[in-house]
């Protein structure tokens, strides 16, 4: 039995390294929800809990996760055996709907606690066990001008940091949008490949003519063009048009996945822990998936380390990933609230091979970043410093 002894949460806002432009909000910091929970004997496990931009980009916020814990699945918490996850989420389950956010970071504590206490990694506890020990890693981008993107992506070519780009568009004219991929194409030529996420931006007549036009100027996929919640628009363009339409923030867990795969609404699943409602439901959208043939891609909410390794535990479990992962939220981060950072090398990401996810929270960094902090942090000047 592991019964709760502590259970802990906090808002942390880090800034980001530059502005990061997407069609919906420009970021010049992330929010995450920390949460720690503690068991009777002192084990701990952590979670993350975090979306992008406020409330513009899904149905929750810092805020609201924060207290879709605290008020109701905390209490939950204290009735369950804790070392029982897929029991202690069910018990969740019928008490809270929705709050898929709120419920990943709590179950990533719960898998993170577990795999401490039985001394093996988190992606063990999920599927068939860890089948990878290192993904694909893509990077964002979005400083919102064609040359300092370009320029940032030779930087990261030539760091052997990634190669796979994402651009972030929809906000301006769909020639002016094209116009931007193609000259970004053109100048990474076949060293990279390149995406674009619209985020839902675009009308059916936009997506289209941008899909048409994307795909002749290079361009290997197209992230959500129109709205999620609208499948047979998204299966008329996936059926229609040459260039793969990946499903983003129409894939909220399982039931949706279902949906989209069943419609032919999607040649690619971009894979989310906290969109799905858990590592275990992201597990089964991937089944679903690959199931149906649609190629699947580990997507990211710009998590900070807690969340990123949690990531990285369900994606190495996945056999085929054949579009990679875009892992890369610390990064964007100039800071990481980890003792340890993540490691990236090589185009890819290492899953931490460590008990439970494998990373431990920096205290210091913790109490500094902080959105209620209160305390002296590791950042005041010490004497002689
Ligand atoms: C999204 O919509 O996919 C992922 C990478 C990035 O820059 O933004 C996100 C969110
Ligand atoms: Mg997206």
């Amino acid at each position: 039995m592991a019964m709760l002894g502590r259970a802990d949460t906090f808002i942390v806002d880090v800034p980001t390294i530059r502005p990061h432009v997407l069609a919906m909000a420009t970021m010049h910091a992330q929010s995450m929800v920390i949460v720690r929970l503690t068991d009777a004997d002192g084990v701990e496990g952590i979670g993350e809990g975090t979306t992008i931009g406020g409330l513009s980009y899904g149905e929750e916020s810092p805020e609201s996760i924060k207290s879709a814990i605290d008020t109701y699945i905390v209490p939950v918490l204290e009735t369950c055996d804790l070392a029982l996850v897929g029991a202690t989420m069910g018990k969740i389950a019928k008490c809270v709907r929705g709050n898929h956010f709120a419920k990943c970071a709590v179950e990533t504590a719960l898998l993170d606690m577990a795999g401490k206490r039985l001394g093996i990694p988190a992606s063990e506890l999920i599927g068939g066990g860890r089948v990878r020990d290192s993904l694909p890693v893509a990077w964002t981008l979005a400083s919102g001008d064609t040359a300092r993107d370009i320029a940032e992506g030779e930087a990261m070519l030539e760091a052997r940091r990634h190669r796979i780009f994402k651009l972030k568009i929809g906000k301006r004219d769909v020639r002016d949008d094209v116009a931007h991929v193609g000259a970004i194409c053109k100048a990474l030529g076949d060293r990279a490949s390149v995406r674009v996420d619209v985020n839902q931006n675009w009308s059916e007549a936009q997506a289209k003519l941008g899909m048409a036009m994307l795909r002749e100027v290079g361009c290997d996929l197209v992230e959500q063009p129109i709205a999620g919640d609208d499948v047979t628009a998204m299966a008329r363009l996936s059926q229609t048009q040459a260039v793969p339409l990946m499903a983003d923030e129409a894939l909220h867990g399982p039931r949706s996945a279902l949906r989209i795969a069943s419609a032919g609404a999607a040649g690619v699943f971009a894979l989310k822990i906290a969109q799905s409602g858990g590592l275990f439901a992201t597990a089964e959208v991937a089944a679903i998936g690959t199931a149906a043939g649609i190629g699947l891609y580990g997507g990211t909410m710009l998590e900070g380390g807690i969340g990123t390794a949690a990531s990285a535990h369900v994606f190495a479990t996945i056999p085929e990933l054949a579009w990679g992962t875009e892992l890369f939220g610390p990064l964007l981060q100039t800071e990481e609230i980890l003792s340890e950072p993540l490691r990236y090398a090589d185009f890819s990401l290492a899953v931490p091979p460590g008990p439970g996810l494998g990373v431990n929270l920096d205290e210091d960094k913790l109490a500094f970043f902080r959105r209620d902090r209160t305390a002296p942090t590791l950042h005041a000047v010490t004497a002689g410093a």
